[in-house]
């Protein structure tokens, strides 16, 4: 009887214990449960890489990491822990729930291994260099100019065919192979020889030449004046011929005015050569050669169109050629040309400035000085100044208009004489 009380004793005692085991089973089912996963998904990572999902029969859930409760791989390393390739840096905009970031080059962010090298995008350049994003390459800036070619600070930017640099302007500038004041890229548009400074052969430089590719048909000027050992009294008509092309007369106007007593002329040579033989068929001494050329300067006209000019002599004045075929000009346009005529006959003539006063303030005269030759007679009222050790008597060129004693003096006033333009304040203007 017992032993059936017992059998007895251990139903009953099943039959109240199991449910309250299966209950406590279902209480720790329960709670194991995340709170914050109402989903009934069963996934137990998702791709930020949190535990979303834990299952633990005794109900110890500490192992995830609570990110919603302020936990990041930073402050909770033992639960939060950035997989692969990522690093913990919660403070990125981009990192993920539990803080951890994969970085990459690009991100603007300085990570391990960036350098100027490996990534300048992020890393940047040292020095003047800049980070070229689509090369990844730290690369020297571009030229800003027109060209830098060969500088140091920049990159190298070069100047389309037929242009150069000019590196102290950082400009592109026509090159001119044969320097005859023609760019090489129109003498191909023109069909000039770019390596030949006077394609057509007559003496004008290409850039200068109004028919470059040939010789124009010429025309001839015709010169006359007067002279005579009695100034005024008795005097020989002089006349010559010069033939020139048109392209020659036209070049004086389109060349600048630089080197115009010192400038290479054939034409002043050809006329140089024809007064030395009209004044050796006289027999002329070196003075009346002198005088001829002096008498052939002063018969031209005074250009007063050119009167208000004044400007320092003689940057604004023809060349002596172009006075010549005008048969005007100025006192400087006069005395450069007789400066330039005498120098090419051998004689050593010196072109010579100096300040007028009243009543026309401001304005300048220029005349020519000689050395003494053979045949001058001076009677003491001459002016002259002393250039390196060597006296050059005063004399002007100008023209008719102001005729009077050919020599410069004290006395010949009505001549721009010494109180006009002080005979004292003359310089050497060599050019
Ligand atoms: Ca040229
Ligand atoms: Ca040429
Ligand atoms: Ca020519
Ligand atoms: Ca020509």
């Amino acid at each position: 009887m017992a032993r059936k009380s017992k059998n007895n004793d251990f139903k009953k005692y099943l039959k109240f214990i199991l449910p309250i085991v299966i209950l406590i089973l279902l209480v720790v089912l329960f709670f194991s449960y995340p709170s914050n996963n109402s989903s009934s998904s069963t996934t137990n990572s998702s791709k930020d890489g949190s535990e979303k999902f834990s299952f633990s029969l005794f109900g110890n859930n500490d192992n995830s990491c609570k990110y919603n409760d302020g936990e990041n791989c930073l402050n909770t390393q033992s639960k939060c822990i950035c997989k692969g390739e990522q690093i913990c840096s919660p403070d990125r905009s981009k990192s993920d729930n539990l803080g951890c970031y994969t970085p990459f080059c690009g991100d603007g962010y300085i990570d391990d291994g960036e350098t100027s090298g490996t990534c300048c995008i992020d890393a940047g350049c040292s020095g003047s260099l800049i980070c070229d994003a689509n090369l990844n390459q730290c690369v020297k800036p571009q030229c800003p100019f027109d060209c830098c070619v060969n500088d140091a600070q920049y990159q190298d930017k070069f100047c389309l065919q037929y242009y150069s640099c000019n590196s102290l302007r950082n400009s592109c500038e026509p090159d001119d192979s044969d320097n005859d004041a023609f760019p090489d890229y129109l003498e191909i548009q023109t069909g000039t020889d770019r390596f030949n400074p006077d394609t057509d052969g007559d003496s004008v430089l290409d850039g200068y030449d109004n028919h470059p590719l040939f010789n124009y048909l010429p025309r001839i000027y015709n010169f006359d004046w007067r002279y005579g050992k009695e100034w005024l009294i008795f005097t020989k008509k002089f006349e010559f011929d010069l033939t020139l092309s048109e392209d020659i007369v036209t070049s004086y106007e389109k060349m600048p005015k630089i080197n115009l007593i010192s400038r290479d002329d054939s034409q002043l040579k050809e006329v140089a050569q024809i007064m030395n033989n009209l004044a050796d068929a006289e027999g002329y001494n070196d003075a009346d050669k002198l005088m001829m050329v002096i008498a052939f300067s002063r018969s031209f006209n005074y250009d007063y169109t050119k009167l208000n000019f004044n400007k320092p002599l003689p940057d604004w004045a023809n060349f002596p050629m172009e006075t010549i075929i005008k048969k005007e000009g100025l006192c400087a346009d006069s005395a450069v040309m007789a400066v330039a005529l005498l120098k090419e006959m051998g004689y050593d003539t010196k072109y010579l400035v100096g300040p007028c006063y009243e009543p026309d303030t401001g304005s300048w005269h220029a005349i020519v000085g000689i050395p003494f030759v053979e045949g001058i007679t001076l009677d003491g009222s001459e002016r002259y100044l002393t250039y390196n050790g060597k006296k050059y008597y005063y004399l002007d060129a100008t023209s008719r208009d102001y005729s009077g004693n050919i020599f410069y003096s004290t006395t010949s006033k009505n001549d721009f004489g010494t109180t006009y333009c002080p005979a004292n304040n003359f310089v050497v203007s060599d050019d």
